[in-house]
């Protein structure tokens, strides 16, 4: 039996229980887990403000959770075939929020999007702890 790699990507901004769901998640459907952690640029461009960890941090986060073999910085969400190719990805999950927009890469891996966790976003702690302060 060949071994299987799953490739999932993400920003992983103020680390919380659905990034780590969804991590364990993945890795279920796998042998080993790659995983993309957006750079504090493409953060940027994709949501106008700058993540509260830089990506070293985020990066050094994800890198240590139990689950996850190998993590890189994504440049650009324009490069999933090349990140998918490079990996030899087999699997390549997003969250459903993502839902249909990575399709297009059905021709070189399976593409599967998995439900968030409900109630929690780093976008609400952020407003959580701020409300509080
Ligand atoms: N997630 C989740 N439940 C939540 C919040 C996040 O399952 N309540 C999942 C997301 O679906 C994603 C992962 O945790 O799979 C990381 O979430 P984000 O950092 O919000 O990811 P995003 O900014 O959408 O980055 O190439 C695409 C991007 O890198 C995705």
């Amino acid at each position: 039996m060949t071994s299987k790699t799953v490739i999932t990507f993400g920003t992983f901004d103020v680390f919380h229980v659905g990034h780590v769901r969804m991590l364990n998640r993945s890795a279920e459907l796998g042998d080993r887990l790659v995983v993309g952690v957006s750079s504090d640029k493409l953060n940027f461009s994709k949501k106008g403000r700058n993540p509260v960890f830089s990506q070293e941090e985020r990066l050094e986060i994800v890198a240590n959770v139990k689950t996850v073999d190998v993590v890189f910085i994504e440049e650009s969400l324009e490069q999933k075939r090349e990140y998918v190719l490079e990996h030899k990805a087999h699997i390549l999950v997003m969250g459903d929020d993502w839902q249909g927009k990575f399709d297009y890469l059905n021709d070189i891996c399976q593409v599967i999007y998995l439900p968030r966790t409900p109630s929690v976003s780093t976008t609400a702690i952020i407003e959580h702890i701020v409300g509080n302060s």
